[in-house]
């Protein structure tokens, strides 16, 4: 029988030829044919943003060869895959990312030379892919970097917003948030794949009847679909022919839908409809760490879980058939945060309803399969969804979420008979005059495995919030320690300090962080000292160059940069940064300034729009900023700079010039924080509490390479019951004068009374993030810092043992982990 024109081109061969070389020459001819063929650009077109897409065409077809490469040896290999389920991946840029993991950096350079094009320009181009708030999704980013740089089997999962993360400008010191229309020219890095497009249903009614053999059956009837339609992204591992999946999936309306509406004459409704189904991705919500109460975002969430459980289940039966036997045994999801938590009543569903099996074996498959991770103790951030909600929106997800519920309770109540308090406690839906769902514990009760994301932070949550679940499944419960991937947080965004230690130890450390550890002798080298404060130098200027065009402030790089950037929140306390600069201005303006050090103060994150205290703290800090920039008295003793839309991008720029990473979180508030981590790689000293991965940062480090301050986790615990913030202030002239500063109107001469909410909250004996309690030691540390960097060499030293002790905060190191004690996870070298 003749061969049909697929099965030609579906036969293995036909694709290998030879790969496409990697040489600068060749890169100047793909990228002259892509400019001129591909984009239909001519000689007069000087934009560069061609050049951009030029380039970046160039380099996917390179990353196409190995994503193809990979799938293939994954599906012969066939082992187990792990999947990551997030509603948020904070990714970047992607071009500097893929040139650098497939090892085409100085190729692009040389070819961009030839071309006359600047290949610093062409990267700035590109705009970054915000689809996250912070840390969460920042990580999860980094884990997919980590996972295709071990070669392991997992492949992202999210969603394809089509706003990212608001651009935030700064006017007269206050936050306006923009729209983040990042596709508008369209993303060189996606490939949609319609041919997997998956159906979502949401609202109707169920009906259950009865089979002859007595056995029930659920019927979801009378729903409203939308399609869920797959775009992936290439994640290229570290120079080693890996390429793995982030798929995002993006919501549109379906044909059939469509249709019934247009043959009902009303044609402009069922536009009205198209609309409302594309809403779901539309738009990512912009809130960290905080709850979010919005119909919109659970229909995101059930949107992302159901349709990447049917994905993977598609894949499953093509390859397996309809066979689920061994399903818990290949495959592995792995939920970050509560967020896409619905995917354990989801995948009870598919199981049950859609694939026929009993309650039993489905529930055996789900709880093999699912593992949670938690990433805040904040109580508020904790996810509720009401019960009426969840039955309007998702009613046969409710049915099962009940049905979970009253089996775990009777295991409950098995093992603690009578105890009524604790049924009450552990109930996934929390009573009251309007029921709620708690995910947390929905997910919990779903997982084999629940993790925290520091030492602290997972010793928290079983002595806390999850406790009872502890008592019940201690096993369950295990912590994994955040990262960040060494490719983008150090070799991308730092390249002279890469290559000085490069220079001395190879590029080893580069894939295995571990080995950053050699270079800690060469702290007592004087040479290396030199070399290593000329590269910090050098990055300083850089920022310098930076702050002055971003925010017009003028930093010396003489001076010792104080940088604080990530989310701003109370709990982060950017407020007690702003004490701090003011008692310095103070001190200042009174003469103190005997043995001074100048200082240059960052600050920089976004505030969630609806976050009244946070958006007046930016304005607090650029208020502050602007007497402080512009008293003569002050000269370069003091600078101070807001640093507007903060970004993956800009800590790229940060991080390697920073000499003091401020890390000063209430102690018990911050799960990890992952900037600490940066900041420690690129050879920056951390000040900052005994809080979330700080703790295990000073432990690598020792305390002599690290300013600790502030009360315990324990000690903010035991004092808060007495806390008396108007007694702190009356003791500490220092406190007393900056608080007087505050409360005199100086920073808000035409504004009176702008700022009382804050002095307030200061003052407040019920002040949760306990500011004055601080503000003492606080003080006592920036003082050891302003003095140890008088000394250079010391501080250099320091520097350097810092980065030499950073690799324990590789993703590689927490990916290794995750798969060892969770995934079990088998690479596949393509
Ligand atoms: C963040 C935590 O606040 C941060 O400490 C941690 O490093 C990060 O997750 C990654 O684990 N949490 C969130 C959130 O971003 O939305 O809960």
């Amino acid at each position: 029988m003749a061969k049909t024109e697929a099965d030609i081109l579906c036969a293995p061969g036909l694709e290998d030829l030879p790969p496409l070389p990697m040489d600068a020459e060749s890169l100047v001819t793909d990228f002259t044919h892509h400019y001129f063929h591909h984009l239909g650009r001519d000689r007069n077109c000087r934009n560069v943003r061609y050049h951009y897409q030029a380039l970046a065409f160039t380099v996917r077809e390179r990353l196409i060869e190995r994503w193809n490469n990979t799938r293939y040896a994954y599906i012969d290999a066939d082992t187990k895959t792990g999947y990551y389920l997030s509603l948020e991946f904070l990714m970047g840029r992607a071009l500097g990312n893929a040139m650098l993991n497939l090892g085409l950096d100085d190729a692009a350079h040389r070819a961009m030379e030839r071309l006359g094009i600047h290949l610093e320009q062409v990267a700035g181009e590109e705009i970054d892919a915000g689809l996250g708030n912070g840390g969460l999704g920042r990580l999860a980013a980094c884990f997919l970097d980590s996972c295709a740089t071990l070669q392991l089997p997992v492949m992202g999962y999210g969603i394809r917003y089509e706003y990212g993360m608001f651009r935030q400008r700064i006017e007269n010191g206050r936050q306006v948030e923009e729209p983040d229309h990042w596709l508008r020219d369209g993303n060189p890095w996606e490939m949609e794949r319609p041919e997997y497009t998956q159906r979502i249903r949401f609202g109707g009614r169920t009906e259950c009847s009865r089979n002859d053999d007595g056995s029930l059956t659920y019927r979801w009837l009378d729903t409203r679909d939308i399609q869920a339609v797959p775009y992936d992204l290439p994640i290229p591992g570290y120079k080693n022919g890996t390429v793995n999946t982030l798929r995002l999936w993006k919501s549109a309306a379906t044909d059939v839908f469509d249709l019934q509406e247009f043959n009902a004459g009303s044609y402009t409704e069922s536009v009205a409809m198209k609309n409302e189904a594309e809403n779901i991705t539309m738009v990512l919500y912009p809130n960290d760490a905080s709850e979010n109460g919005k119909e919109l975002r659970l229909k995101q969430q059930y949107f992302l879980a159901s349709a990447s459980l049917q994905d993977v289940l598609a894949r499953w039966e093509n390859r397996q058939g309809e066979v689920f036997g061994h399903f818990a045994e290949r495959n592995v999801f792995q939920l970050n945060d509560t967020h896409p938590s619905c995917a354990v009543p989801e995948l009870m569903r598919l199981l049950m309803d859609e694939k026929g099996m009993g309650w039993d074996e489905a529930w055996s498959i789900t709880t093999r399969t699912m593992a949670y991770t938690n990433h805040t103790l904040l109580p508020e951030a904790l996810e509720k969804w009401p019960v009426p909600l969840f039955r309007q929106l998702l009613p046969r997800l409710l049915e099962i979420i009940l049905e979970i519920n009253a089996r775990f309770l009777a295991e409950v109540s098995s093992r603690w008979p009578g105890d009524n308090e604790r049924l009450r406690n552990m109930s996934i839906i929390e009573e009251g005059p309007v029921p709620q769902v708690r995910m947390a514990y929905l997910a919990i009760v779903g997982s084999f495995s629940v993790n925290g994301v520091a030492a602290l932070h997972s010793q928290l949550l079983v002595q806390g919030l999850f406790k009872d679940f502890y008592e019940l499944w201690p096993e369950k419960f295990n912590n994994k320690t955040n990262g960040v991937t060494p490719r983008r947080w150090l070799a991308k965004c730092n390249p002279g300090l890469a290559s000085l230690i490069a220079g001395r130890i190879g590029e080893g450390f580069i894939a295995d962080l571990g080995r950053i550890s050699e270079i800690a002798p060469l702290a007592d080298d004087p040479d290396f000292r030199r070399e290593w404060h000329a590269v910090k130098q050098a990055n300083k200027e850089r920022l310098a160059a930076v702050v002055l065009d971003q925010c017009g402030v003028a930093f010396n790089p003489e001076s010792l940069f104080d940088v604080q950037v990530k989310r701003i929140h109370e709990y982060k306390r950017q407020l007690l940064n702003v004490l701090h600069v003011i008692h310095l201005y103070d001190r200042i303006k009174r003469g103190d300034t005997e043995g001074w050090t100048n200082l240059c103060v960052l600050i920089g994150g976004k505030a969630a729009p609806g976050y009244y205290m946070a958006k007046l703290i930016i304005k607090l800090i650029g208020n502050v900023a602007k007497v402080v920039n512009e008293d003569p008295l002050v000269g370069d003793r003091l600078k101070v700079a807001f640093f507007p839309n903060y970004r993956v991008t800009a800590m790229e720029v940060i991080c390697p010039g920073t000499d003091l990473s401020e890390q000063i979180s209430t102690a018990g508030k911050e799960a990890s924080g992952t900037g600490n981590m940066k900041f420690m790689m690129n050879g920056a000293i951390t000040i900052g509490t005994l809080d979330g991965a700080n703790i295990e940062i000073r432990e690598e480090v020792g305390d002599e390479n690290f300013f600790v301050f502030g009360l315990t986790a324990e000690e903010v615990e035991h004092q808060r019951r007495s806390y008396n913030p108007a007694g702190i202030i009356a003791a500490d002239p220092d406190l007393d004068r900056v608080m007087q500063l505050l409360t005199s109107g100086h920073f808000n001469m035409f504004e009176a009374g702008l700022f009382d909410p804050i002095i307030q909250a200061i003052k407040s004996p019920g002040d949760p993030w306990m500011v004055a309690a601080d503000f003492r030691s606080y003080v006592e540390a920036q003082k050891r810092a302003a003095k140890a960097y008088l000394d250079r060499e010391a501080w250099t030293r320091m520097s350097i043992v810092n980065s030499a002790r950073s690799g324990k905060f590789s993703t590689d190191r927490t990916i290794a982990e995750y798969n060892r004690e969770i995934w079990r996870l088998t690479p596949v070298r393509p």
